[in-house]
């Protein structure tokens, strides 16, 4: 029997869920998903009994434990080879965009949560100087990146949508959502990004959810 699990939260808000299961879907893993409803505080019971970090995403593989989205990227890549860009150059840039997502863009992911049912609905009170540095920086990785490396397809690295792309497609998410228009590179970029067939089943999973999982903290921002 195969014992293998993705354990995710709420897919309309857990933006780190979603980069662990773009990373599941696109290595091919064959694994049992288990959705866990985030509770309001951010302490839910039945994920930290679960998870060693008591977050979402966490994965077990053929008996190995994987927990930080980025750490799963990186396993999935292992198991399907293709998911980092083939030259070293672009890889070396590929993992430090991603290493970069990982441990930043604070002040972008504390204003603007993750919430797939949120469609192009600027923040009532507008962006801060923190704000408007993450959009910046991400705009200019996005932008080099699609120039430098991206320039025969639509995602970062070009035809394939691999772990980079998978890592920042929360970001893409959250901007469309709040109505963030970056350069015209960045925006072809996203466009892409929310019309890949994984993008596009992640949204539809998440509108199936039932309404009681909906919170204020998320569904109240102005
Ligand atoms: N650094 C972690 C962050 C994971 C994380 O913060 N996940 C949130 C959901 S998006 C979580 O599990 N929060 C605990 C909770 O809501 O109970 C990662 O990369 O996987």
């Amino acid at each position: 029997m195969n014992n293998s699990i993705l354990v995710i939260g709420t897919r309309r808000y857990s933006s780190w869920s979603l980069r662990g299961w773009l990373a599941v879907r696109l290595a091919g893993l064959d694994v049992r998903e288990q959705v866990i409803p985030l509770a309001d505080n951010g302490e839910t019971p039945a994920i930290r009994t679960i998870s060693p970090n008591g977050k979402v995403p966490y994965l077990e593989h053929d008996g190995a434990a994987v927990w930080e989205s980025l750490a799963i990227c990186e396993y999935c890549a292992e198991q399907a080879p293709g998911l980092w860009p083939a030259d070293a150059r672009a890889r070396a840039y590929a993992r430090s965009i991603a290493a970069e997502m990982h441990a930043g863009f604070r002040a972008v992911r504390a204003a603007m949560p993750m919430n797939t049912g949120r469609e192009n609905r600027p923040l009532a009170a507008g962006t801060t100087a923190d704000i408007d540095a993450d959009i910046a920086r991400i705009d200019a990785i996005w932008t080099e990146a699609r120039l430098d490396f991206g320039k025969d397809g639509d995602f970062l690295f070009g035809e394939k949508f691999g772990m980079a792309d998978a890592m920042f497609a929360p970001i893409v998410s959250r901007f469309l959502s709040y109505g963030v228009s970056p350069s015209p590179e960045s925006r072809a970029y996203m466009t892409a990004v929310r019309a890949h067939p994984l993008m596009a089943e992640w949204y539809q999973l998440a509108a199936q959810e039932p309404k009681q999982w909906q919170q204020a903290r998320f569904e109240d921002i102005g």
